[in-house]
């Protein structure tokens, strides 16, 4: 009966061992250099983990069928072992922190800089993404590369004015409202991370950045993919009834298209 446990056991580890190994459900594939790092950050503390799961999966159906109920009562009682205590919380605290050491410089990549103002940084392409119950706005800056101030005041869905750009103010006047995102290929991106009502999440799983969009905060996420397509902008942060449905997507495309598209906003503006 021990041995049956025992192979149980097993037989799950190896299952959900199964879909890790095969890569089936696999994320998608990753569109920036730092998407492909941390790819590689993952599949490094996946094999770490995963290691050490097979391995307490195999000693514990091994238990279980050596000491298992058995008539002679051949297991002993113990009070513990401090030798062995000191070394696996050793063990978790080594791999722990060499984790987060090694992954620390990818993540820090995409998320510190420095945004004290709303004012586009050198040469990158700046996009201010506003999350509302339950849309994404993206607004692009313009022809000047300047965001028009906004005012609480002119909000209004129904006009196509979601964040109260004010048009007459300095720069407002060829900003660009968009409900989806276009990016050109291989441009360094930079997103200004906005909530207009709750927290919602913006999370593009190709690009491998996901940010929390807080009211009252100005998150930032940078990016620049290398590869064209058409790519979800899902929310996720459970933010109300229509959470399901918050999605947009993200076009990436080449340099020469993407002009002609801002062309065509912009000639919608006058
Ligand atoms: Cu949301």
């Amino acid at each position: 009966m021990s041995l049956l446990t025992a192979v149980v056991v097993w037989l799950i580890t190896l299952a959900i061992s199964i879909p890790f190994v095969t890569r089936t459900w696999w994320m998608p594939e990753a569109i920036t250099d730092i998407g492909r790092l941390i790819d590689e950050s993952f599949m490094v503390t996946l094999a770490i983990t995963g290691f050490i799961f097979v391995v307490a999966q195999v000693a514990l159906g091994y238990t279980v069928w050596k000491y298992g109920r058995k008539s002679d009562g051949s297991a002993d009682y113990t009070h513990g072992n401090n030798k062995l205590e000191i070394l696996w919380t050793a063990a978790a605290s080594v791999i722990f922190v060499g984790l987060t050491l090694t992954g620390f410089s990818v993540w820090a990549e995409t998320r510190f800089i420095d945004r004290r103002s709303m004012e586009p940084s050198e040469g990158r392409l700046m996009i201010e993404v506003t999350g509302q119950q339950f849309v994404w706005n993206m607004r692009y800056p313009g022809e000047d590369n300047q965001f028009g101030p906004t005012d609480i005041n002119l909000i209004d869905d129904a006009a196509g004015n979601p964040v109260g750009l004010d048009r007459d103010g300095p720069g407002g006047a060829d900003d660009i409202m968009v409900p989806e995102m276009r990016v050109p290929v291989n441009r360094e991106v930079e997103l200004a991370l906005k909530s207009k009502d709750v927290l919602h999440n913006f999370f593009v799983p190709e690009l491998r950045i996901k940010l929390d969009t807080v009211p009252g905060l100005v998150g930032t996420l940078r990016f620049k993919a290398d590869k064209e397509g058409k790519y979800e902008i899902v929310c996720s942060e459970l933010c109300g009834l229509g959470h399901y449905k918050m999605r947009s997507f993200l076009y990436v495309v080449s340099e020469e298209e993407y002009d002609a598209w801002m062309e065509e906003q912009a000639s919608y503006l006058f």
